[in-house]
């Protein structure tokens, strides 16, 4: 065997560590979600003041999705899981998801 082939058999693989990426969490536009929840929604989950919650929820209903905050992986997943459980709750089909930054 060459010297070569026998250096990179040898050779440990070092996983790359990339730094964490952040994700956003979306909220989507339905026909009958009330607005009131929505807003509901955005300040008691996404931690927003009754203005900001309403410009967004607004923001939502007018363009068809809107980023309700930014958060690590973990932190993302859970705040859809925490928004899609309120939803079915209330019976509303109000849709909720997660994208890398
Ligand atoms: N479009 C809804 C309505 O008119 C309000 C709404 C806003 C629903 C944002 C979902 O993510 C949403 N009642």
């Amino acid at each position: 065997m060459t010297e070569a082939v026998e250096r990179k058999k040898a050779k440990k693989k070092t996983k790359k560590l990339l730094p964490p990426r952040d994700y956003k969490v979306i909220l989507h536009n339905d026909d009958y979600t009330p607005m009131e929840f929505v807003t509901w929604i955005l300040e008691s989950i996404f931690h927003k003041n009754t203005p900001d919650a309403e410009y967004i929820m607004l923001d939502v209903h007018k363009k068809g999705k809107g980023v309700a905050g930014v958060y690590t992986f973990e932190i993302a997943e859970q705040k859809v899981v925490d928004t899609l459980e309120a939803a079915q709750e209330n019976q509303f089909p109000l849709q909720c998801s997660a994208e890398p930054v």
